[in-house]
């Protein structure tokens, strides 16, 4: 009996574990035929033998467990150490990254507005009914207010529509002169072909003393800022409407698909809109307290901006998450 103990202390591998198990328990093992022997025993030493007996048997079961316990540690120990990865190595299957087009539209939007000074500005996506239609001079019930077209929330909280809330904050914790842009996602419910309830917005906003800003400084610093966005193109101002600024204009460039000739994308107008804009209304400045001010703002789709310039044919592609997509920006 005594050479089982040591086959099990002396065993290395689980396989070698089970063997032992089955020739010392299984049905036809030692302990069966030691058992088996009880039988032509004279009957008062059968007590003691089995006794004796399953005393072996439950220090071998014991010993076993023990070892079977020891044996897998140890394998998964060594299996460990032979399995590690080493994260550091250089591997020629990993792939080049790439900046989303959409983020790396917005760096270049940010990279030339910086430049000239204006300070980036962000804010929370969860807005109140003030900050992002009040002082914007959205009255109750103007139409853009209308839950059709509005994320709500409880307690007249939303989702943020346009980035305006960041200026209008702004302005009420800081003095003037401002120059500012605020970038960011904004969220309409909004689901089609060239409309996804997120998109990415950048306003602009400069305020200054009373008569200092005009609009043919704004004109002036859209057309240049076109210009470094898409390159030789056109740029046209066109009369328009927006609550929040008097006069408001709408900006087009020549279209940089056909430049100018009239193609499918430009509706066969040769002009691609991109901006709106205008002089701030002074009930904006009211809302914020603002006295004796003038300034002009503006505001851009970054999805847009991007489509045009990385020629991008479905808006939906930008947010599918398909690899394919990035991997032609690598
Ligand atoms: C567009 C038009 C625009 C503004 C945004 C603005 C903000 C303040 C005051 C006045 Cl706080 N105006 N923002 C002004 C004109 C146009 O966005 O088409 N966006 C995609």
């Amino acid at each position: 009996m005594q050479e089982w103990y040591e086959k099990i202390k002396n065993s290395t591998s689980q396989k070698e574990l089970e063997d032992i198990r089955v020739a010392v328990f299984g049905k036809k093992g030692i302990l069966a035929a030691e058992f088996a022997k009880m039988k032509s025993l004279p009957n008062e030493e059968k007590a003691s033998f089995a006794k004796e007996l399953n005393t072996h048997k439950e220090a071998l079961m014991q010993l076993l467990t023990q070892k079977k316990e020891e044996i897998s540690l140890k394998e998964l120990e060594s299996a460990m150490k032979e399995e590690a990865l080493d994260v550091s190595l250089y591997s020629f299957k990993s792939n080049t990254g790439a900046f989303h087009p959409v983020m790396d539209t917005l760096d270049r939007i940010v990279e030339y507005f910086t430049a000239l000074n204006f300070s980036l500005q962000t804010g929370s996506m969860v807005e109140d009914d003030f900050h992002n239609f009040e002082a914007l001079n959205l009255p109750k019930y103007h139409p853009a207010r209308d839950m059709q077209d509005t994320f709500y929330f409880k307690d007249e909280m939303l989702l943020r529509t346009h980035t305006s809330p960041v200026q209008i904050r702004t302005m009420t914790k800081q003095k003037p002169p401002i120059r500012m842009i605020a970038p960011g996602a904004v969220f309409r419910r909004d689901y089609d072909l060239t409309h996804t309830p997120m998109f990415h917005q950048v306003e602009g906003l400069l305020v200054d003393e009373k008569g200092k800003v005009s609009f043919a400084n704004l004109k002036y610093i859209l057309e240049d800022f076109l210009k470094y966005m898409f390159g030789d193109v056109n740029v046209r101002f066109r009369p328009s409407f927006f609550p929040f600024t008097e006069p408001s204009a709408e900006v087009d460039i020549s279209c940089v698909f056909c430049k100018g000739d009239g193609c499918r994308v430009c509706s066969h107008t040769g002009w691609l809109e991109v901006l709106g804009c205008g002089i701030v209304d002074p009930n904006v400045f009211k809302a914020v307290g603002y006295k004796n001010v003038s300034g002009y703002a503006f505001g851009l789709g970054v999805e847009r901006f991007a489509m045009l310039i990385h020629r991008i044919g479905d808006l939906r592609s930008l947010f599918e998450g398909d690899i394919r997509l990035l991997e032609q920006f690598a």
